[in-house]
């Protein structure tokens, strides 16, 4: 491990001077937040020298790529990123981290509390103080509180801040006995909630090591660990063939806090050692453009087709390894199947072979039918996956973001279990390449102990439960804690999120939903610029952005190393912003519990007692002043491979499933396909099989002939950055089509085309491009929303939300409609 200290050219900011206190700013204004920078130094705002001053990017693309802020007389100059340390140890930021100059100095900031004064959604806001924005929000809670209990009051999922004290609003609402709890997230939802029927989730398991949710629902695995699944470096290090699905680090894992350079190194090992990259996806991602001899185009949503006809290659082809799926593996054959499924042809081999429940056998020519890639290239996959010595086969979040999702993660999984692959030098369990293992600090305690609400709902269910959650049950709706809600959302918070509308799904039918004051009677929103999300809001915080203040986080997705960035304020916060954490002490203090909040600290305090409690634990980080002085921490991580401990000894380190092992066949979706109520159309299969899923594979129609899919986009993450004009214009909003699809509709490139779909309208410009296959059309998410929604609700913003249909997925009960979509294309 090596280990890299850096001295900075200049004093860092904060060493420059001591002074604590309000804060005489450069221009001469003073802020009307006494404790705005309480560390803050007053002179050094304005003592003429140009200074740096790190911190980092903490938007949601999870590189947290580190920044060093150029500042004179209080105002930042231009901005570098990470130069420190060996090349390869560099956490540098892509355009969008580049741009974050723009967005702190946007004249579109948000800079004062609001209150809502026209409709819901219209946008109409009027200044208000502080001091009524917070006497508004206790009152709201305290009257939500005794009126319905804190199951009412629900944090809409807000990806926007990772930083240590970025979340100060679930302390805060666990201070007053909790919320409604989320299950999942909108990245993973339906990977997340699946996996933990396969390989196990230790959250499943006591302090002992004894099952706790024995024939229940699963509580949350983690694709964010190393445990199940291996580093990219793994690939580097010793693959010979490495299979993606649906992963684009080129576009997904941006900025060298990321793994794109991982990737980047990949590429150059595999192939000099004579192996191959193959990328399967429905269009020529930006991961695989230059290399298009690496794409492999499928038809989306139908991943889990194209994995059971390479079962049965393997099969008839006697490929597969016996030894392996009868040793770690529950429910490939009848042989290992739980006595509940025996003699019912309920195996995974039954359903590959024909013999299955639905009698119809995965040959290569079923499949070509279905995902559009011919029999023969099935065949020649198949056989090059069984030739390979070390396969690393990895998925990313794309095949399971569709309202297959569950069955196409697991499918995609059987490739390496079938052959055994896994655990071993070189290979991937199938899942999402690891993220780190290691954070070097912790974040401002949530106080989850405090809150005595039980009840979860899956995070894309919250519209539902403002709906009508007193009709949600375990059963019908996935709730978890409790057998059915107790009551609908009343108060919804959203801090650093746009998923109240834009990041959701179904605009159009978010919208309605919410006019009706009498089912959401409330809705904070907590931003830096006016989102769509922010227009719904009845009051309107603008917060203090994470360069406006002391900041400090651990690594991002990077694998090869772990660190921590500390610094702040590079300038002053504009017009009346404050930071979260100070606005809810405020409101803490309106129910007589301040201290509890703030345990006597201020964030800085928070900040360097979270750093110092890390730097123990480890023993092996700078000391406080040390890290003020240097900026940035970073050490080597060593790669992991997934599941290699199982691997090695499958009886001393069990997987966390009920049988200890790889359940191909899980007994305990068996019991839940058998007891919950499922809608027409839906199903739950204890083997991963393919379905095709609500808007899925053969719904096209004469209305809606197209299937329209959506991806992660180079110019933003999700809606953040969305409104960087210089940034629109590097990667603009354009929707692939190719041009056996754009001719037979009249479309060239650049055209402005009318997308609509069952639930919307948008209008986009056309990006007319053999990049994707035939039949379907790509639209990158997260774009703003901009819409007459008392008009012709058409979307000329091209959101891809205006697109998705409401129709959670039939076991998670997640967002798979974000990338599950039929729609009619023509010229604008
Ligand atoms: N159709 C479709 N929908 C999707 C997806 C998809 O692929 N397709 N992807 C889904 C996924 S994976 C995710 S993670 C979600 C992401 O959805 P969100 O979590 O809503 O992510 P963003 O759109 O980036 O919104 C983050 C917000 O935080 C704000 N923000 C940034 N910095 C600060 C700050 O310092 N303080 C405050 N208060 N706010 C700040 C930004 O301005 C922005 O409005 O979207 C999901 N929605
Ligand atoms: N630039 C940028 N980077 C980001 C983000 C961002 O918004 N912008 N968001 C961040 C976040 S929070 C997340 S969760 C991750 C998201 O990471 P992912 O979920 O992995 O990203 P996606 O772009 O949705 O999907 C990955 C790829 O899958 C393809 N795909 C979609 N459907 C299918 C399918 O059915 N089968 C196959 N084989 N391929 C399919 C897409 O074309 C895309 O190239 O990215 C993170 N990084
Ligand atoms: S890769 Fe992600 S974290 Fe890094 S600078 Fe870009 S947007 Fe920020
Ligand atoms: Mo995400």
């Amino acid at each position: 491990m090596s280990e890299t200290a850096h001295a900075v050219t200049r004093r860092n900011f904060l060493k420059t001077t001591g002074a604590l206190g309000a804060l005489a700013v450069a221009g001469g204004s003073a802020t009307a937040a006494g404790s705005l920078f309480s560390a803050a130094p007053a002179q050094a705002f304005a003592d003429g020298e140009e200074q740096i001053v790190w911190s980092q990017c903490n938007v949601n693309c999870g590189g947290c790529c580190v920044f060093q802020w150029h500042v004179k007389d209080g105002k930042v100059l231009y901005m570098e990123t990470d130069n420190t340390g060996e090349d390869a140890l560099q956490a540098r930021a892509c355009l969008r981290g580049r741009s974050m100059r723009r967005w702190l100095n946007h004249p579109d900031r948000l800079t004062q509390p609001m209150k809502r004064v026209g409709k819901r959604g219209e946008g109409k806001f009027e200044a208000i103080s502080w001091d009524e924005a917070i006497q508004t929000i206790a009152d709201k809670l305290k009257y939500t509180i005794e009126t319905y209990g804190n199951e009412a009051i629900y944090r809409t999922y807000g990806s926007g801040m990772h930083s240590v004290t970025g979340n100060p609003s679930d302390r805060l609402l666990n201070l007053l006995g909790g919320k409604l709890n989320p299950l999942y997230d909108y990245s993973t939802h339906m990977l997340q909630c699946v996996m933990t029927y396969m390989y196990g989730s230790s959250s499943n398991l006591d302090e002992n090591g004894n099952h706790v949710t024995l024939g229940k629902p699963a509580t949350a695995f983690s694709p964010y660990d190393a445990v199940n699944a291996s580093s990219m470096t793994e690939a580097e290090r010793a693959s010979d063939l490495v299979v993606m699905f649906g992963n684009s680090p080129a576009e997904t894992r941006m900025g060298g806090g990321n793994i794109v350079w991982d990737f980047a190194r990949v590429r150059e090992a595999v192939k000099g050692r004579g192996g191959r990259i193959i990328n399967i996806d429905y269009r020529l991602n930006e991961s695989a453009s230059g290399h298009s001899d690496e794409w492999l185009p499928i038809r989306p949503g139908t991943d889990a087709a194209l994995a059971s006809a390479i079962a049965h290659e393997w099969i008839v082809n006697d490929q597969i390894d016996l030894d392996f799926l009868h040793t770690y593996c529950v429910g490939y054959d009848e042989e290992t199947l739980p006595e509940s499924a025996k003699g019912q042809n309920k195996s995974y081999r039954d359903y590959i072979m024909g013999t299955g429940y639905d009698m119809v056998e995965k040959t290569p020519e079923w499949a070509a039918e279905i995902t559009a890639v011919p029999a023969d290239t099935i065949r020649a996959l198949a056989s090059e996956i069984a030739a390979a010595d070390a396969p690393f086969i990895v998925q990313g979040w794309g095949p399971q973001r569709h309202t297959n999702g569950e069955d196409a993660t697991r499918a995609i999984c059987m490739l390496p279990i079938l052959i055994g692959k896994l655990g071993l030098p070189g290979t991937n369990t199938g899942q999402r390449e690891a993220e780190p293992y290691v954070s070097l600090v912790g974040g401002l305690p949530s106080l989850a102990e405090k809150s005595h609400v039980t009840a979860s709902i899956p995070v894309y269910q919250w519209l539902n439960a403002v709906d009508h959650g007193e009709e949600m049950t375990a059963t019908n709706a996935g709730v978890q804690g409790v057998d059915k809600l107790p009551c609908g959302i009343k108060f919804l918070w959203e801090y650093a999120g746009n998923c109240i509308t834009n990041q959701h799904g179904d605009i159009n039918r978010v919208h309605d939903i919410l006019q009706d004051e009498s089912k959401c009677e409330f809705i904070l929103v907590w931003d830096t610029v006016m989102t769509d999300s922010a227009k719904y809001a009845d009051i309107l915080l603008p917060d203090a952005m994470r360069g406006e203040q002391l900041n400090m986080y651990t690594q991002g997705y990077a694998e090869w190393y772990t660190g921590v960035t500390v610094g702040g304020p590079a300038q002053e916060a504009p017009g009346e912003c404050r930071t979260s954490y100070d606005v809810c002490a405020d409101i803490a203090d309106k129910f007589g519990l301040r201290e509890d909040f703030t345990e006597g600290r201020t964030q800085e305090e928070w900040i360097q007692y979270l750093y110092e409690t890390g730097a123990e634990a480890d023993g092996n980080m700078p000391t406080w002043d040390e890290i003020r002085e240097q900026g940035v921490y970073k050490r080597e991580l060593p790669g992991k491979i997934g599941l290699e401990d199982f691997r090695n000894d499958p009886e001393g380190h069990p997987l966390a499933t009920p049988s200890g092992k790889i359940e191909i066949y899980s007994e305990t979706l068996a019991n839940i396909a058998e007891t919950w109520d499922l809608e027409d159309g839906e199903t739950i299969s204890p083997i991963p099989v393919f379905t095709p899923g609500f808007q899925g594979y053969g719904s096209v129609t004469e209305e809606y002939p197209l299937y329209a899919a959506g991806f992660h986009h180079k110019s933003r993450t999700h809606s953040s950055f969305g409104f960087i004009e210089e940034l629109e214009k590097v990667a603009r909003q354009q929707m692939w089509i190719n041009p056996v699809d754009a001719e037979a509709r009249g479309i060239e490139n650049g055209d402005r085309c009318a997308v609509k779909s069952p639930a919307g309208e948008i209008r986009i410009e056309a990006k007319v491009t053999p990049r994707i296959i035939p039949g379907t059309i790509g639209i990158p998410q997260g774009a703003w929303h901009n819409a007459n929604m008392d008009g012709d609700r058409i979307d000329e913003g091209g959101c891809v939300n205006t697109l998705s249909t409401y129709h959670p997925t039939p076991l998670s009960k997640g967002n798979g409609n974000a990338h599950s979509m039929i729609v009619q294309v023509s010229k604008a």
